[in-house]
């Protein structure tokens, strides 16, 4: 299905910069409807950074229309309970009405939207650093070579060149926790008796601050979240302070000493970021580019994919592409608007330590399908 630009009667064409879990998804979501699209990463090859993620209704929903959702569901996994543990008593467990949700490691989903990305055609420049961007629809590369397009997506992340370079006010604010993020094997066996297929949310204040967040992704990889303010040397040390954890969570004791080897881990702190607009001319942004939040309610890639997928539905209901993302914009965003809010409230207060936590309002975006505009899943 070819997508026509009506001046030059020819293919309408999107430059994308970024190709993280929001720039891919655009870029599938736009090639769908018929644009070319070419997408720019950075990096020298195509991966994804960091750990573990959840993906709630809402990001499946968005994987079954960009065509990778069962890719992605075979080698997840969807724990049969969501359990908070406070000083290592159960405070809840919760199981969202049947919401559905899944847990998989960070280079499982990104693997999946990659190869649809090839498969329906994407064009992929890897080593391809996008600098600028005006809002005309021109993208400047490294390089120094300058692409015309009907449509520039800046889904570079948190720092954002095509944002910046384009100019939109912006708040930022970076909190006082933080995280080491890990994938480790699973040691079933070692863990030995408890219900270890779980989420499990491990919070304590006393002696310190220190939570862990138990995710297993599938039978092998666990992904481990270890939060401590960023004020405490030990907890936020890397290579992991093993004693300091195992001394807090005895019982995993196992899996810590695998996350301990890990010499790559990273310390980092939570950004949030809010601008005045999220398009400008022909330049939309997407994802951490556009609103970085807090991932206490884990729907920072979500948004982000749900972002990306309407983008291109507005697009094709539009009649010019700057009305399509002021439509756009003013059709999703108070969702992530919300959502952002409430999740940086909650990395605030770390709410999520009371349990019983995903109250409505805190599903209110997991539980959005992007496909038919409403806020309900099959029950
Ligand atoms: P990024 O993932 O940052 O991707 C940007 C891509 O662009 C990268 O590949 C980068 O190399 C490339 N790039 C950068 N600059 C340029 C440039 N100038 N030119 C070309 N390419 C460039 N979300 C969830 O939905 N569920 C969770 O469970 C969850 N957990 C989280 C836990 C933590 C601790 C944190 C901090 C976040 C979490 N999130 C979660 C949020 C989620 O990780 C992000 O919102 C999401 O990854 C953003 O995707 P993105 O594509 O916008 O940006
Ligand atoms: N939920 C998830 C998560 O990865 C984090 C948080 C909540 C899935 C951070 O890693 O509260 O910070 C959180």
């Amino acid at each position: 299905m070819a997508n026509i630009n009506n001046s030059t009667g020819k293919t309408r064409r999107a430059e994308v910069a970024g190709g993280g879990f929001a720039g891919l998804t655009a870029a599938i979501a736009l090639r769908q409807c018929g644009w070319d699209v070419q997408l720019h990463e950075k990096g020298s090859e195509l991966r994804a950074f960091g750990a573990g993620i959840y993906l709630w209704y809402n990001g499946l929903r968005v994987l079954e229309g960009v065509g990778a959702l069962e890719d992605v569901l075979a080698g997840s996994h969807t724990p049969p309970v969501y359990e908070t543990w406070l000083h290592n008593k159960s405070v809840s467990r919760e199981t969202f009405n049947g919401l559905p949700w899944r847990i998989m490691t960070r280079a499982h989903l990104h693997d999946a939207l990659v190869k649809r990305a090839k498969e329906v055609g994407v064009e992929i420049r890897t080593g391809s650093e996008a600098v600028a961007a005006d809002p005309d629809g021109r993208l400047t590369l490294q390089s120094g070579e300058v692409l015309e397009a009907d449509l520039i997506v800046g889904a570079d992340g948190v720092g954002s060149k095509v944002r910046d370079s384009v100019g939109f006010e912006q708040d930022r604010w970076v909190s006082t926790d933080g995280i080491i993020r890990l994938i480790v094997p699973r040691m079933k066996k070692e863990l030995g008796h408890g219900e270890w297929d779980n989420t499990i949310d491990m919070w304590n204040f006393w002696p310190r601050v220190q939570r862990i967040l138990y995710s297993p992704c599938n039978e092998n990889e666990l992904y481990l979240g270890l939060m401590a303010p960023a004020a405490d040397p030990r907890g936020s040390r890397v290579p992991l302070d093993l004693e300091v954890w195992v001394e807090m969570f005895p019982f995993l004791e196992p899996c810590l000493i695998e996350a301990a080897k890990l010499e790559t881990a990273r310390y980092d702190k939570y950004a949030t970021t809010k601008l005045d607009a999220w398009s400008k001319g022909k330049v939309a942004l997407v994802g951490d580019a556009a609103n970085a939040m807090c991932p206490a309610l884990a729907q920072g890639a979500g948004c982000a994919m749900v972002n990306a997928l309407s983008l291109s539905q507005d697009l094709e209901r539009g009649s010019s592409v700057e009305a399509s993302l002021a439509a756009w914009e003013k059709r999703v965003r108070p969702i992530t608007d919300r959502c952002q809010a409430l999740s940086g409230e909650y990395a605030a207060n770390r709410s999520l330590s009371k349990g019983n936590m995903f109250t409505p309002a805190a599903l209110e975006s997991a539980s959005y399908d992007p496909l038919r505009g409403v806020f309900s899943w099959p029950q």
